[in-house]
């Protein structure tokens, strides 16, 4: 299977989506301006809610040849056959969740401190999420953000391993750049993406709002 382009992931909300906007519509919309993975993460929807939003995603996804990662839920990943699923620390540990996924699935899981990007790489996690950088009204954060020397500091922790890492949180086309350019001039471990939220699911053009980021992402890369 192809490796994942993490460049642009976009983590969905439906509570964010603007009067009479609708997921699949944003959703397709946000991939036609270039996000590179999906990620559905539902927190008030029941099972039967979230398979079926999981499942018209993922043909959604499908079309445009994304992968889409699912947000805590095993049950819900094996019943799409995601791509992926993306675990938090308080969910089902790494190792059990490998013993569950068919092989190849990828696995993600949110760190906020070095120990537990240590432990990530310990457990053999493909990729990690890393944040929140900033903070966010997307969601309610339990330890305060890790700010842009401390987005540094963990991918120094990550070192030369080839475990895929992203930023989170608060991230905006208005402060990409200086994210960018802050945390990984000095680090052997550099971004393969961001992951974003509201700037695009809550846009008025979600289109333009994926491009945006995405080119600011892509010209940072070439300068590096
Ligand atoms: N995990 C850490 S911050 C966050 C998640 C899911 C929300 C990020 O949302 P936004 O709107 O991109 O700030
Ligand atoms: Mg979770």
């Amino acid at each position: 299977m192809d490796p994942i382009d993490f460049t642009l992931y976009l983590v969905t909300d439906r509570s964010l989506l603007p009067a009479g906007k609708d997921h699949l519509e944003t959703l397709e919309q946000a991939i036609k301006g270039g996000v590179t993975v999906v990620q559905i993460r539902e927190k008030n929807a029941d099972t039967a809610e979230f398979l079926q939003i999981a499942q018209q995603s993922k043909a959604l996804c499908d079309r445009y040849k994304i992968p889409l990662i699912v947000n805590d839920r095993i049950d819900i990943a094996l019943a799409i056959g995601a791509r992926g699923v993306h675990l938090g620390q308080t969910d089902m540990p790494i190792n059990v969740a490998r013993k569950l996924l068919p092989e190849g699935t990828i696995i993600g899981i949110s760190c906020n401190t070095v120990e537990e990007v240590l432990r990530a790489k310990e457990a053999g996690a493909d990729y990690v999420g890393l944040g929140a950088v900033w903070s966010t009204q997307t969601k309610k954060l339990t330890s305060p953000p890790i700010g842009v020397r401390g987005l540094g500091v963990m991918l120094e922790a990550l070192d030369s391993s080839n475990i895929s890492a992203v930023a989170i949180g608060g991230i905006k086309s208005s402060n990409l750049a200086h994210l960018l350019h802050g945390s990984t001039s000095q680090t052997e471990h550099r971004l393969d993406g961001v992951a974003v939220v509201s700037d695009i699911v809550a846009s008025p053009n979600p289109e333009e709002a994926a491009q945006r980021l995405r080119s600011i992402f892509i010209s940072s890369r070439l300068v590096a």
